[in-house]
């Protein structure tokens, strides 16, 4: 299915350290299509609702602190298995144990500042857009290599 799509933050960390062009890049260059781009300042209302499930974690306050704290670049990607894909690019949670070629691996070393945001699922990147996209900021459109990218 190419049409299955994504929800990827860029977040406030990699944004303070000008990554935001390198990371669009790798999922440019691996040949997913850009759908939804903007950057937000969440509030904490948006952070907490992004996390509820972490909701009761030890380190949830700190994480609404950080996600909330500075800019973030939400994007929607979209292309074939883009969801599970997409968390392969990013590399495990915990950047210490992220193989280096991933953008959390390349370019984290704490797991509370792991530079990107990625969903975990199908059914949650539905409603990770849905949260923080309107249905008009997403962009429907035919890039001329999709024969190129897709046999
Ligand atoms: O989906 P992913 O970001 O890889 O990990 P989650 O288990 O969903 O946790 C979300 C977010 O919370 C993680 O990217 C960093 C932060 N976090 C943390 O600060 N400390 C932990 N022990 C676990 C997660
Ligand atoms: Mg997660």
């Amino acid at each position: 299915n190419r049409r299955e799509r994504t929800f990827t933050a860029i977040k406030p960390d990699a944004v303070h350290r000008g990554l935001v062009g390198e990371i669009i890049s790798i999922f440019e260059r691996k040949g997913y299509k850009l759908v939804g781009l903007k950057l937000v300042l969440p509030d904490r209302k948006l952070a907490e609702n992004h996390y509820s499930e972490l909701r009761d974690k030890p380190f949830f306050p700190d994480l609404v602190d950080f996600i909330s704290s500075g800019p973030v670049v939400a994007m929607c990607w979209e292309g074939k298995d883009v969801v599970r894909t997409a968390r392969k690019l990013l590399g495990a949670t915990n950047p210490l144990e992220s193989e280096p070629g991933t953008i959390r691996g390349r370019y984290g070393i704490d797991i509370g500042r792991n530079v990107v945001h990625s969903s975990d699922a199908v059914t949650t990147a539905e409603r990770e857009i849905q949260l923080w996209f309107t249905e008009h900021e997403l962009v429907d459109w035919d890039p001329a290599v999709a024969r190129w990218v897709y046999e």
